[in-house]
């Protein structure tokens, strides 16, 4: 296996941490994305989908998406879990999984990528080139913050998102959270439920994966 990876990059380090949490170890390569590295020839006929993180299979399989990725680690390593053990942890993990991707890390994305000069004509990534929209960047940075006061709400009187036992939707809120600070967009001083739930996992090893 080689996992395609950017130390500086979000999504990879959902994975990292994924990887530390597990205890698994695993030959990495470094794709510089801001050297323009996923556009390169190789890069992009290994990677059609010119994203990281990306996982090569020893088969010659390559498994996009984040949350793929995590799966598949999980089947082959399943203790500790990280996609919840019962049918009620399991669902709520997959909840918060989604919404932290599609109400968190999507608005930070649509902030951050609708403004920064590098990302011109480069709104999205992967193979195809869309331009900047400016008016999505308030927009993102509202639901962003929009998110954060779910994510206070869902942590009222819970150690982690799905209960007692931490999850992948916990590294992905986590990072969702680490990655808003790049729009300036953070948790108000008044989310506290956050601020506990976050530090307890900035103080895990595998937060510095
Ligand atoms: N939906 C994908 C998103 C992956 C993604 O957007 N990765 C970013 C880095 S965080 C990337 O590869 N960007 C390439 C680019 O900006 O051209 C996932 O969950 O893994």
């Amino acid at each position: 296996m080689l996992l395609y990876d950017f130390e500086l990059a979000p999504n990879p380090r959902r994975v990292r941490m994924f990887l530390a949490e597990k205890g698994i170890e695993m030959p990495r390569v470094q794709v510089n994305l801001r050297q323009g590295e996923q556009f390169h020839a190789q890069f992009m006929r290994d990677n059609p989908a010119m994203i990281v993180p990306a996982l090569s299979l020893d088969d010659g399989t390559l498994l996009t998406e984040t949350m793929a990725i995590c799966r598949y680690l999980e089947a082959l390593h399943p203790t500790p879990s990280l996609f919840g053990v019962d049918a009620k942890t399991q669902a709520l993990v997959e909840m918060w999984s989604r919404r932290a991707e599609f109400e968190g890390f999507m608005a930070v994305a649509e902030a951050l990528r609708n403004s920064v000069e590098r990302f011109k004509d480069r709104a999205l990534p992967g193979p195809r080139n869309y331009a900047q929209i400016p008016a999505l960047v308030e927009r993102g940075k509202a639901r962003a913050a929009g998110f954060f006061e779910d994510l206070e709400a869902g942590l009222a009187g819970k150690t982690w998102l799905a209960g007692e036992a931490f999850s992948v939707a916990d590294i992905t809120a986590f990072v969702v959270v680490e990655f808003a600070g790049w729009v300036e967009v953070q948790p108000t001083p008044a989310q506290t439920n956050i601020a506990r739930w976050r530090a307890a996992i900035a103080a895990r090893p595998s937060a510095s994966a």
